[in-house]
């Protein structure tokens, strides 16, 4: 016998629990008012975030320079105007860079708005469009398309449908985005990406309640925003930002702590992400903790197993974004990401947005396959497996069309 924790795929096994309050904070005072929420409990709950899962970001880096690397306003078969930009962390040659690879929509009026995100396998990796430059980023042994540590061209494209390129420019939006290996290697070593340019003299990684992983891919996200703000073509008041599985955790911290994001959407981001951690359904803190130990900082694993200790639950990371929308998408066979976690987390956001005067979702019965629900709160399910689908994307443009271009 085993004494790992059986993995929980039976509504009937997950045990009873009881929801932290968002709406009440740590002292026990009730948050009846929109500006207790804002001054008190809203950053509180981040704090809490910070020192218990995601760590802290341990301070500001002064340098951030970018170099235009390509532009060509023919790209796509004239759809769309390309850049490439690449952001310099650090004035010493070799050292941490992110490559964004920005379409702009030709045929609407600028600056235009954009959907903004991190991919898996690198820039090329999100179209066939022969001119865009191959990640220079380090990936671990077994990642598609890589030799040598190094993405390779026969990943051009593979990740083309998870991003529907044409589609979204097609609807007007502006696609930028970014390869999360840049940021940092996706393996449990601190020495590469972007942690050693914090480190105090003689620091070799991040202290207990200091960021992992996500909390440096969420940090680039930021750094992407930066770049977006001072790029006159961009409506960077209009930046919905999207991720997907590990990535759509990160997407969800970087909208909590980066109010410039004007919508955050989580596509499957299950555990650590927008699904319930005390449900224990599918993935578990404890076996995320296990399998991937870099991902969050080194405090949240003394929640392994004992998630009824926590001081707050991904419902809570999902009130962060309150006032603005913010999209949970499901799917029926990721069982490990938990969709009815994710559904009814986003639920019980709902409190925080009506406190601010927006609609949540209006039940907490799960809707059926393919019925988006869309108030401030959106959420949708689909049929299928752990993708990002057209279907997804239609959803997405849907969601932002109606809550942040035409409102
Ligand atoms: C899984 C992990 C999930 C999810 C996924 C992904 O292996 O257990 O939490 O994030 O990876 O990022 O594709």
């Amino acid at each position: 016998m085993s004494d790992k924790p059986e993995i929980i795929y039976d509504e009937a096994l997950v045990p009873a629990y009881e929801l932290p309050d968002p709406l009440v904070c740590l002292d026990g005072t009730p948050v009846k008012e929109a500006q207790t929420w804002r001054e008190t409990r809203r950053p509180e709950l981040i704090r809490l975030f910070e020192e218990h899962m995601f760590g802290r970001t341990p301070g500001w880096l002064d340098y951030q320079r970018s170099e235009v690397l390509d532009e060509d306003s023919r790209a796509l078969g004239g759809l769309a105007t390309r850049k490439q930009v690449r952001l310099h962390f650090s004035p010493a040659l070799g050292g941490p860079t992110l490559d964004l690879l920005i379409y702009l929509p030709n045929d609407i009026k600028r600056p235009a708005p954009v959907f903004t995100g991190l991919n898996f396998a690198g820039n090329h990796s999100v179209t066939h469009d022969p001119q865009v430059l191959i990640s220079e980023a380090w990936f671990p042994e077994g990642w598609w398309n890589v030799e040598n540590h190094q993405a390779t061209e026969a990943g051009r494209g593979m990740a083309a449908s998870q991003w529907q390129a044409e589609r979204v420019l097609g609807r007007g939006y502006g696609l930028v985005t970014a390869c999360y290996a840049e940021l940092d290697p996706d393996v449990d070593d601190f020495s590469n990406g972007i942690h050693p340019l914090f480190y105090q003299p003689g620091q070799t990684c991040p202290a207990v309640d200091e960021w992992g992983a996500i909390g440096a891919w969420a940090w680039g996200l930021s750094r992407m925003m930066d770049y977006l703000e001072g790029d006159p073509d961009v409506d960077a008041a209009r930046v919905a930002l999207m991720g997907h599985s590990r990535l759509g955790k990160t997407a969800l911290w970087a909208g909590a702590q980066d109010e410039r994001f004007a919508a955050v959407i989580s596509n499957a981001s299950g555990c650590g992400g927008a699904a319930l951690s005390r449900r224990r359904f599918g993935e578990t803190v404890g076996s995320i903790n296990t399998a991937f130990p870099h991902w969050f900082c080194k405090n949240f694993h003394a929640f392994n197993g004992q998630e009824e200790r926590m001081p707050f639950d991904q419902h809570m990371l999902l009130s962060l974004m309150a006032p603005r929308p913010v999209y949970v998408a499901s799917a029926a066979e990721d069982l490990w990401a938990d969709p009815r976690g994710e559904f009814l987390a986003a639920y019980h956001a709902g409190p925080v947005f009506r406190l601010l005067g927006e609609e949540g979702l209006p039940s907490d019965e799960m809707p059926g396959l393919r019925q988006p629900l869309r108030n401030r709160v959106g959420y949708h399910i689909r049929e299928g497996g752990h993708d990002v689908t057209e279907y997804d994307w239609d959803c997405f443009l849907d969601f932002v069309d109606e809550k942040i271009v035409r409102e």
